[in-house]
């Protein structure tokens, strides 16, 4: 078992590869690979950059080249329900592209043919991230997460997105991800803790709470590696 950890800016993944051992590093396509051990378990660390493509790019890497066959994703989301604040974790049971949009055709937003609207991420994984919350007395959400080459700072987009996906948060690579590694057949998971809520005072608050949510983030995706079996 080989597992990779991605985020999508540097700040989503710092708090992960500093708690790392043997740590070797290789570049490929302007991004770099931080393989290493925790717990005893191989894994690879990488940020992708920010977006759909970027993150595509990454995940395929991990799984192809660097053989890692689970994949979990930390970093920070905007929030849409209004059960999460800032800082509170939301894991996603399904994942759309809320800028995905055939619609003059007579589709559903967020399909193209032989594609789902929603792609569910793993149950395994989904219950080994409640079993570490319980365990941790971490309040964790699950819900939709919504993925788009936006950073969403206007509430009527907010509002439409939620309206049309039932989405509880919003990102910019989890929906991505979510098609290579359902494409190559590899277990995924997607946590994200909120850093902003989609907004007016989106930017503001984001610039403010990355760091912090992406640390809340890592330290809990860490404890679930702790409880992945080797
Ligand atoms: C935003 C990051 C991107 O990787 C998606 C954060 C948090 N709040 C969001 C929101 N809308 C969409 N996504 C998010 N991540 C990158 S833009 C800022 C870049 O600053 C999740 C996310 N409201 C770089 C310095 O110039």
């Amino acid at each position: 078992m080989k597992i990779a950890i991605m985020g999508a800016m540097p700040e989503e993944i710092e708090p992960l590869i500093s708690k790392l051992s043997d740590v070797r590093v290789t570049e490929y396509a302007a991004n770099k690979y931080y393989e290493g051990v925790y717990d005893g378990k191989d894994v690879v660390v990488a940020y992708s950059k920010i977006g759909k493509v970027f993150a595509a790019l990454t995940a395929t890497r991990l799984i192809e080249k660097f053989a890692c066959d689970r994949l979990l994703f930390s970093g920070v989301a905007g929030a849409i329900s209004d059960e999460l604040q800032i800082g509170d974790l939301i894991i996603a049971d399904g994942l759309c592209q809320h800028d995905l949009d055939i619609t003059s055709f007579g589709h559903p937003h967020g399909f193209v043919p032989e594609g789902d609207v929603c792609i569910p991420t793993d149950i395994n994984l989904r219950n080994i991230a409640k079993n570490v919350a319980s365990k941790k007395g971490l309040k964790l959400k699950e819900g939709v997460i919504a993925t788009g080459d936006q950073f969403v700072a206007n509430s009527d987009r907010k509002e439409w997105i939620e309206d049309t996906f039932k989405a509880d948060a919003l990102e910019m690579e989890g929906a991505s991800v979510a098609v290579v590694c359902t494409s190559l057949d590899i277990p995924f998971f997607i946590l994200r803790a909120i850093s902003d809520s989609a907004d007016m005072d989106a930017g503001f608050d984001f610039d403010e709470f990355l760091e912090s949510s992406a640390k809340i983030s890592a330290d809990f995706i860490l404890s679930m590696v702790e409880e992945i079996e080797a």
